[in-house]
């Protein structure tokens, strides 16, 4: 009940439902995605004991998918359905339909939920979706309040574990299973590469010779524009019985500079973001990471600004932080940003326009959902 109670308090979906049709069709697909969250965790963990998992165990692994899969933005998962209405053309979709692709959403939250994990200890943050990282959580079965620590890595494969026995459990039968597989097991080495590209711009401090927009583009295309916009929608279009390549190619195409544009608002707002509305605290500049920001600082500053910011960019200490936030203001890096924003949302809809093999609608209700968001 905890993601029910989040996301949609009785109160607000009463609220929304009286307030506009839309809001109430809205407020339904939300509580019929929501509600088969405890179901998909019951079939995990209804296998445990006869792997014969001693029940401590097995409370661990139910606290550790509440914790980390639900309670998110859930903006992944509800698109493979979102998607698939839009597909299917006007034809309405049977209940079986529905679940299925509500399942593939929550397959995609849960891989999502993996990487997040294991992100948060290479990025060594402190808070995410509002309260300590997994790893930072204490350990349930320490007596002396230590913390989870490493266990965080090895749990973080037994949420990737469980997306496989989900499809196996739901689509076994399907004649997409494969695809299904396919696409899973490809999106996740594509977001490892991505992982890769981030982790390994960041070691050379006072080196900016790696932050260029080209750096920048090929990191976030693969350790997030893949995962978060293609998959859900790929998955969708298998379940829609989808098997043109160029139907595929078209939807990359589209999603990948969409998935670009979502990772440069997720920069954007790790430094200004408000960490109680974004429930994590951003860690870019300390980790001397290559974001959106430090790149177009180098290429608006001037040389004075930009020695200044290799001297204090990528160190671990407020005082530092703080000098390179000045300087970020002086380039007038929030407007640079708002320019981007605008123009990037422009090229999408135009690129979108172009689009004749599938609905433009799957793309641009996408779009309107990321465009100009604060969380
Ligand atoms: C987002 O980067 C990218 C990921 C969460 C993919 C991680 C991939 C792995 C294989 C572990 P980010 O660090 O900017 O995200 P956030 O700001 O949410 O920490
Ligand atoms: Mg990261
Ligand atoms: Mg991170
Ligand atoms: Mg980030």
């Amino acid at each position: 009940t905890s993601i029910i109670s989040s996301h949609l308090s009785q109160e607000n979906l009463e609220a929304e439902l009286t307030m506009n049709p839309t809001a109430s069709k809205k407020s339904e697909e939300i509580a019929n995605f929501v509600e088969i969250f405890p179901i998909l965790k019951a079939e995990i963990l209804k296998d445990l004991p006869l792997m014969d998992m001693p029940k401590d165990k097995i409370e661990w692994i139910d606290k550790l998918i509440e914790i980390n899969v639900a309670g998110g933005k859930m903006n992944r998962g509800l698109t493979v359905l979102h998607s698939l209405q839009l597909l299917v053309e006007g034809r309405t979709l049977t209940r079986s339909e529905i679940f299925k692709a509500n399942v593939l959403g929550w397959c995609v939250e849960w891989l999502q939920a993996f990487f997040l994990v294991a992100d948060d200890i290479m990025d060594q943050s402190i808070t995410r979706r509002g309260q300590p990282c997994w790893y930072r959580q204490t350990n349930p079965s320490s007596s002396n309040n230590s913390l989870i620590g490493n266990i965080a890595i090895n749990d973080s494969f037994i949420l990737e574990s469980c997306i496989y026995t989900l499809i196996k459990k739901y689509f076994r039968n399907e004649p997409y299973y494969a695809d299904v597989l396919d696409i899973f097991h490809e999106t996740a080495y594509q977001t490892e590469l991505g992982q890769l590209l981030d982790l390994t711009t960041q070691p050379n401090r006072g080196d900016f010779s790696m932050f260029t927009l080209d750096t920048y583009r090929r990191i976030v295309k693969y350790k997030t524009a893949y995962y978060s916009f293609y998959l859900p929608v790929a998955l969708s279009m298998l379940m829609a019985g989808i098997v043109s390549k160029p139907s595929f190619d078209t939807a990359r195409d589209i999603l990948l500079p969409m998935g670009e544009y979502f990772q440069i608002q997720d920069d954007f707002l790790d430094c200004y973001g408000e960490p109680s509305v974004i429930g994590k605290i951003g860690r870019d500049i300390e980790e001397n990471k290559c974001s959106w920001l430090i790149c177009q600082a180098i290429l608006n500053g001037t040389p004075a600004q930009i020695a200044l910011l290799k001297k204090h960019y990528g160190l671990d200490s407020k005082v530092d932080v703080e000098i390179v936030k000045r300087i970020y203001n002086e380039i007038d890096i929030q407007k640079i940003f708002r320019q981007y924003e605008d123009q990037s949302y422009g090229q999408l809809v135009e690129k979108i326009k172009l689009v004749k093999i599938m609905p433009q609608e799957v793309f641009l209700k996408l779009l309107s959902r990321i465009y100009k968001r604060e969380v």
